[in-house]
């Protein structure tokens, strides 16, 4: 397959002024009329005269341009698009294609989940439902009649409002809906089926009456409550924050259970994954309910920075990615504790992103090239993209880089923008100059930042030496030098924070955290007035998406996460330390002291007045075997997970008591959701998970927590507490856990998920009998990411299991996906493509696996480009 690359870009020959069309669902094959009016583009080549429709999985009967028929099957390219050479400078296509929505497995285009239609576009899902230039950068109002049976289907939904709807006869019925904000395909939808709704208004501050109306299932109805209120805080929000309103009358969110993405930010019709929308009390975890509140703001952000303002093309798709990613974590930020929010975003930035920028897949927050462009809906391109939009703010402060948002979104209303023209109008905001800046777009890698000091008693100057270097990643061998916010305090040998005023400047410039501004490879800072030689506080905040190493010593991190003040600081001392532990111990030469310094710093932070019990939960969370296998050159699994669960357990022996009160501290009220008892509930259940790796005679605490529970939160915390034993009890609450709940798909999905993540030494077996259990299916995504995707990401001992069989199985469901189902089977493989990281047996055994999958005939794009990616 050939590469598609940003270098090639060309204006697109013809606009559309006017999309119709009419989805007729009666019948097993779905019928689509549509009538395109097009004009030239004037900014297009002038050479580039013929007009392109991509189409794919559809059988086109009829084409007319102008009203004359055409034959479709002459004017076909080889990738399946109608390719007609010169139609003029106006005209009228009309197409008529037809397609069966319930072969359509690959969950892209239109197609049946459950009982129910529904569609996903992005990125070039349209093309399934109708030839069409299916780019971005083509924008049209939409008017789209849909027709079905009137039992089967009595809900018809797509963008915009409905305008006008009825009987066609006895069986079927129709709606037409009108979205008069032109956009490109990809945002848009149809839905069809027999719903229930949840309605409720919501007023914008100019005093627009919007109806918000949430569509499920009839067995999901009354669960979409949490996902409402989420969104009129979002939507308020967005209000004080940026001052965005929303800008149709109807608000409309669908609740899916066969999705490949989470949710989609349709234009008034977001289609949602249930993960992502349905909240109740006995089917969702508290972090469930902050997920659900994250999508549901994250797809409403994107109604301004994604719909009203799209992107060019898809090497433009951090554009809205990332900024809407900021907006979501800004959101977060302000509903919850800022600081939780944040340390929440940095472990999965340096579970994902990191690794993913680390290997072969590595590629800048604005690629240069893509194969399948399903491939890039990483962690690059949306946490880093996200960290990039921050660092924006960080430079240039929070009124100018709102400035430049609003300056943005005003300039580029109703078109396709790129990430240069945001660039643009963040320097006209700021008067900053970001060329240097920019390069945290182009360049991929994680800049590592080192840092040395001295100190001036006589001066009382206290130096940063600082350097930078980004590692060579695929394509890019070197690297030019990043511009690199980088937030730092200083602390007295008492504790107490230092003012830092950089040498030179006057003293109320002073502040008590400072952002200094890397750009040189190598550079130094003074800063003046240091009566003794302070201990630095570095990366405040995690200021920039870097790796800063500086040779803290124990004593530092230990008093660091006793007494900084940046919460953010505090928390990552305490992972360095852990890390340090950690580490020796997986390499076998355990550090002396370590675990006697861990368990008093966890000691302290069990026993600190008045601390916030989120942050302790988080101090007291380990690093997790990702982020420490990140750490190292060539990678054993089984001797990081074995020093991980060697701490755990001598941690929950040295600290029972504590361990015990903690567990008792548990709120005992009926469950509610506040970010309250969410904490102490995380608390309590971290406590129980310690307990019962200090020893299993812990165990009935979770057997009896499993049965009393009145929520599926401490039911599941106590059910991954079980799953890690092989006690016959443990086993039976297993089975019984399912017998309970074999009805509620997302709980069945949890239920997987705890057995492929058990931390057991048969944990691959139970993986492999897990395949062939009755629930399991690969035809719904959700549950194949939550048996083989939690698999081969959560639980690296067993995957990794040395004799290559959790490759192997990997690789068997892959090739079996990859015919029905190609974006989750390439997302699937992700985990393979990290094969040079491991020790000899298993990268063979990997290399292996990836070389068997290219082999195979007729491979998907998405497939192939993993595999072939993996193996250069
Ligand atoms: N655009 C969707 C989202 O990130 C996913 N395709 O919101
Ligand atoms: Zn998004």
């Amino acid at each position: 397959p050939q590469p598609v690359r940003l270098e090639d870009y060309r204006p697109p020959a013809y606009h559309v002024e006017q999309a119709r069309l009419r989805i007729d669902l009666s019948g097993e094959t779905a019928r689509v009329d549509a009538r395109l009016e097009l004009r030239r583009n004037p900014a297009a080549a002038p050479e580039d005269t013929a007009l392109r429709l991509d189409a794919e999985f559809l059988e086109l009967e009829a084409l007319h341009l102008d009203g004359e028929a055409l034959d479709p099957a002459a004017l076909r390219a080889a990738d399946g698009a109608l390719v007609i050479p010169d139609p003029g400078a106006r005209c009228r296509v009309e197409t008529t294609s037809r397609f069966r929505p319930a072969e359509n497995t690959a969950l892209s285009g239109l197609y049946r989940s459950g009982r129910m239609y529904c569609t996903q576009c992005e990125a070039e899902g349209f093309r399934r439902i109708t030839p069409y230039p299916d780019r971005p950068d083509v924008l049209a109002p939409f008017t789209t009649t849909l027709i079905a049976d009137r039992t089967a289907c009595p809900v018809l939904l797509s963008n915009g409002d409905c305008i006008e709807a009825g009987a066609l006869d006895e069986q079927r019925h129709y709606a037409v809906w009108h979205d008069p904000y032109p956009k490109p395909a990809y945002l848009f939808a149809v839905v069809a089926g027999d719903l229930s709704c949840q309605e409720e208004r919501f007023t914008t501050a100019s005093g627009r009456e919007v109806a918000l109306r949430f569509y499920t299932e009839p067995g999901n109805a009354g669960r979409t409550e949490h996902a409402l209120a989420s969104l009129k805080r979002a939507m308020r929000w967005d209000e004080q924050q940026y001052g965005l309103e929303y800008d149709l009358d109807t608000y409309m969110v669908v609740a899916v259970g066969d999705f490949n993405m989470g949710a989609m930010e349709n234009k008034g019709l977001n289609v949602f994954n249930t993960q992502f929308v349905l909240a109740s009390p006995d089917t969702a975890t508290d972090a469930d309910y902050e997920g659900v509140e994250a999508v549901i703001g994250h797809e409403y952000f994107h109604n301004w920075t994604g719909n009203r303002v799209t992107c060019r093309d898809w090497f433009q798709l951090s554009l809205k990615e990332g900024l809407t990613v900021f907006r979501e974590h800004q959101f977060a930020e302000a509903m919850g504790s800022a600081a939780i929010e944040r340390i929440r975003q940095v472990r999965l930035l340096r579970s994902a992103q990191f690794p993913e920028d680390a290997g072969p897949m590595a590629h800048p927050v604005q690629p240069k090239s893509y194969v399948e462009i399903n491939n890039f809906y990483t962690a690059t391109v949306y946490a880093k993209g996200a960290e990039v939009i921050r660092m924006y703010r960080t430079l240039l402060g929070d009124t100018p880089f709102r400035r430049g948002v609003r300056r943005y979104l005003e300039r580029h209303d109703g078109e396709a923008a790129t990430i240069d023209d945001f660039l643009a109008c963040m320097e006209e905001a700021s008067g900053a100059d970001l060329q240097q800046f920019s390069r945290w777009y182009h360049q991929a890698g994680t800049p590592q930042v080192t840092v040395r000091d001295e100190y001036d008693p006589e001066r009382e100057v206290y130096t940063l030496h600082c350097r930078q270097h980004t590692p060579a990643t695929p394509e890019q061998p070197r690297k030019a030098p990043m511009h690199i916010p980088l937030a730092v305090g200083l602390l007295g040998p008492d504790g107490a924070p230092l003012p830092v005023q950089l040498a030179g400047e006057p003293a109320d410039e002073a502040a008590h955290t400072r952002v200094l501004e890397l750009r040189e490879a190598e550079e130094r800072f003074e800063i003046a007035g240091c009566p003794q030689r302070p201990t630095p506080s570095l990366l405040r905040g995690f200021s920039a998406p870097v790796a800063v190493e500086y040779p803290y010593s124990d004593d530092d991190l230990a008093f660091l996460l006793a007494r900084d003040p940046d919460p953010f600081a505090r928390w990552e001392a305490g992972q360095q330390l852990a890390v340090r532990v950690l580490l020796a111990e997986a390499a076998g030469e355990p550090r002396p002291g370590g675990l006697e310094r861990l368990e008093a710093a966890f000691r302290g932070a069990l026993e600190a007045p008045g601390a916030d019990p989120a942050l302790t939960a988080e101090v007291l969370t380990l690093p997790s075997e990702t982020y420490l296998a990140e750490q190292l050159e060539v990678v054993d699994p089984q001797a990081i997970h074995d020093a991980r669960a060697g701490l755990r357990r001598a941690l929950g022996q040295a600290l029972t008591a504590h361990w015990q009160a903690l567990c008792e501290q548990h709120p005992g009220r009926p469950w509610r959701h506040s970010a309250e008892e969410a904490a102490q509930r995380r608390l309590a259940n971290l406590a129980l998970s310690y307990l019962v790796a200090g020893s299993p005679r812990h165990l009935d605490r979770a057997l009896q927590q499993l049965e009393r529970s009145d929520n599926l939160t401490d039911r599941l915390a106590a059910l991954a507490v079980l799953a890690d034993s092989e006690a016959p009890q443990a086993e039976r609450a297993i089975e019984a856990f399912h017998q309970r709940w074999r009805d509620e798909p997302l709980v069945v999905d949890k239920w997987f998920r705890v057995q492929a993540t058990a931390s057991r030494p048969d944990a691959l077996e139970q993986v492999e009998r897990l395949t062939r259990h009755p629930d399991f299916t690969l035809d719904n995504p959700n549950r194949a990411r939550a048996l083989l995707g939690a698999f081969a990401q959560g639980n690296p001992a067993c995957f990794h299991s040395p004799d290559g069989r959790g490759y192997r199985l990997l690789a068997d469901h892959v090739l079996a996906l990859d015919a029905r189902n190609p974006q989750l089977a390439a997302r699937l493989l992700g985990p393979l493509s990290h094969w040079r990281r491991y020790e000899p047996q298993r990268r063979t055994a990997m290399r292996e696996q990836l070389e068997r999958i290219l082999a195979q005939p007729a491979l998907s794009k998405d497939v192939h480009e993993v595999a072939s990616r993996s193996l250069e």
